[in-house]
């Protein structure tokens, strides 16, 4: 994102946020409904990796990567039920890698979703495990017999894989961010961090739902487009709640990336500076859908959302 890029007008105003709430609220329940459903019960032998596995995933959270893949999906015409399917395991990988995130090794927190992180309450050999046994499950639903298609489910799978890989995806980004933890950095290797730890999760997630929906490839590049400046626009909010927001709301730890002297946008760009690019990326997003009209309607209201949430 060039900061002195020119203002984009906006598509489209965002509706009535009340409204969106509901709908947001609506379409989480279909989400919990589907990872209940995917997830091992909990006194499944055995029975510990099962508990902490139900424990992170239902510990609260706003479903963003999963409506986002619905809303994409349901604006190409996708069938629901599949939907969802490909939706939940979005949620999968992202519980694994927040139970990653917190572990000593790494961010070492002690609050997650508003409650004690999964090794402060199983230990951290069970939350290690319990990561990898999210990831893994998100890979075996996604391959499980059923719609969609063998050809689109295999695109699918690459999609999310790559996504969470080392080469432009999450892990890489993960990677970066402790390499240069302390560090000063320069504007492309945070836009690099913050687009591939985060980005690159939620930019998969709105082309795995027009994937499914057999989207032509037009359609997934404005898809990416769109994926790309809102996954970007949320972790600059994230960074921004992490020195506005505080405790409560965010069910975390705040004001950490200051303390660990973490790469930020505020720390670069300073709060207000940083709010502005992320509402031209929010504009840039928008942009993206604007030939597909009222249709793309709630995609535009999310990506506004994004931006302006409290947690
Ligand atoms: C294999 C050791 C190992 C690590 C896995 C940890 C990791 C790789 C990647 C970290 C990716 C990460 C945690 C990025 C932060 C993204 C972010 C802003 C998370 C918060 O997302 P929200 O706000 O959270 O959607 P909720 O709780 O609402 O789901």
């Amino acid at each position: 994102m060039k900061a002195n890029e020119g203002t984009v007008k906006d598509v489209s105003l965002p509706a009535d946020p009340s409204s969106l709430q509901a709908a947001l609220e609506s379409e989480r329940a279909l989400v919990d409904r589907e990872l209940n459903r995917i997830l091992p019960p909990e006194d499944d032998y055995p029975t510990s990796i099962h508990r902490a596995m139900r424990y992170s995933v239902f510990a609260g959270g706003k479903r963003l990567r999963p409506i986002l893949c619905v809303d994409a999906g349901r604006l190409f015409g996708a069938e629901e039920q599949p939907l969802l399917r490909i939706a939940a395991t979005l949620e999968l990988i992202h519980t694994y890698s927040l139970i990653h995130d917190d572990l000593p090794a790494l961010d070492n927190d002690e609050l997650r979703r508003g409650k004690p992180t999964c090794h402060r309450v199983f230990g951290e050999a069970t939350a290690i495990l319990a990561g990898d046994a999210l990831l893994t499950l998100a890979f075996e639903n996604l391959a499980a017999a059923g719609p969609p298609s063998d050809g689109a489910r295999l695109r699918v799978v690459r999609e999310l894989a790559r996504a969470i890989g080392t080469r432009n995806g999450m892990l890489a980004g993960e990677v970066v961010d402790l390499e240069t933890t302390g560090r000063a950095v320069d504007v492309s290797t945070l836009e690099f961090i913050h687009s591939a730890k985060t980005g690159a999760l939620i930019t998969a997630a709105v082309r795995c739902g027009a994937i499914y929906a057999n989207a032509a490839e037009s359609d997934l590049k404005r898809l990416t487009a769109y994926g790309q400046k809102v996954g970007l626009a949320f972790q600059i909010a994230d960074d921004l709640l992490d020195v506005l927001g505080s405790r409560e709301a965010m069910g975390k730890a705040v004001g950490k990336d200051g303390h660990q002297q973490k790469p930020t946008y505020p720390g670069l760009y300073g709060v207000e500076e940083s709010q502005r690019i992320a509402e031209l990326l929010v504009a840039e997003a928008s942009q993206a859908l604007s030939t597909y009209g009222e249709r793309a309607q709630r995609l535009i209201e999310i990506a506004h959302f994004l931006i302006t949430r409290r947690n």
